[in-house]
């Protein structure tokens, strides 16, 4: 497979798409639309509509490129007891995890709410990742599923980008990845922490990892090296 050279801030890396995996990050219904989670907890979710677009591209192209692609959902067990109660007993939300809403309980797997949206399904073979925290490698199994296909980099979207964007690449990070933040295929309920996120990530020389787009990634150029 080719190696490709992706525009990006602070700088330019190099890739190889056999070592990258796509992570999308919980583009679940339970925080893109109405009456869910999202919503339960004060904020518009409309805001996150605009990540959807870019992030199919993305996943079109990757799937073009036979890159593995890893989805993953935040919700709970429906008994919760993976649900610790420091999380469920939070803010003051207008109904709480495990309440029943109008797409079934609140962040509970098997819900229609927890869904990914339809325009982001998951096709048949692309694993999905049932996380109960903010980070995708918490209680899961997605670093055995990135080890197991020899994965070195992860070119990461999803919502939101201060929270289970930023947990997931900043634990990603620490145990050796190279993260590429898509910054068009996230979203949050806040645009300011949504910038401060992305420039967090891309601060000090990349901290956290690397700061893309959309375009500049399906711009990216064949390139010598790439790893
Ligand atoms: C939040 C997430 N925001 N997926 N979850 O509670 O970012």
């Amino acid at each position: 497979m080719k190696k490709l050279t992706i525009d990006a801030e602070p700088g330019e890396i190099a890739i190889d798409p056999a070592r990258t995996a796509i992570v999308m990050i919980d583009m679940q219904r339970d925080f893109l639309e109405p009456g869910g989670f999202g919503e339960t907890l004060g904020n518009d979710v409309s805001l996150l509509a605009k990540a959807v677009g870019p992030a199919k591209a993305l996943l079109t192209w990757a799937r073009k490129l036979g890159m593995l692609i890893v989805h993953t959902r935040e919700g709970h067990r429906p008994d919760m007891s993976d649900a610790p109660w420091a999380k469920v007993e939070r803010g003051a939300p207008s109904m709480r995890i495990g309440d029943p809403g109008a797409m079934g309980r609140i962040l509970i797997r098997g819900e229609a709410g927890h869904d990914i949206i339809p325009e982001l399904a998951p096709l048949p073979g692309e694993p999905v990742v049932d996380k109960p925290g903010k980070g995708a490698f918490y209680a899961t199994d997605l670093q055995t599923i990135l080890q197991n296909r020899g994965i070195q980099n992860l070119i990461v979207g999803g919502v939101t980008t201060e929270v289970c964007v930023h947990t997931t690449v900043r634990e990603a990070n620490d145990r050796g990845y190279r993260c590429i933040v898509a910054a068009d295929c996230c979203g949050s309920y806040f645009p300011e922490f949504h910038e401060m996120g992305l420039k967090m990530i891309k601060a000090q020389g990349g901290i956290f990892g690397w700061v893309s787009d959309s375009t500049r990634i399906l711009a990216a150029q064949d390139s010598p090296g790439g790893r």
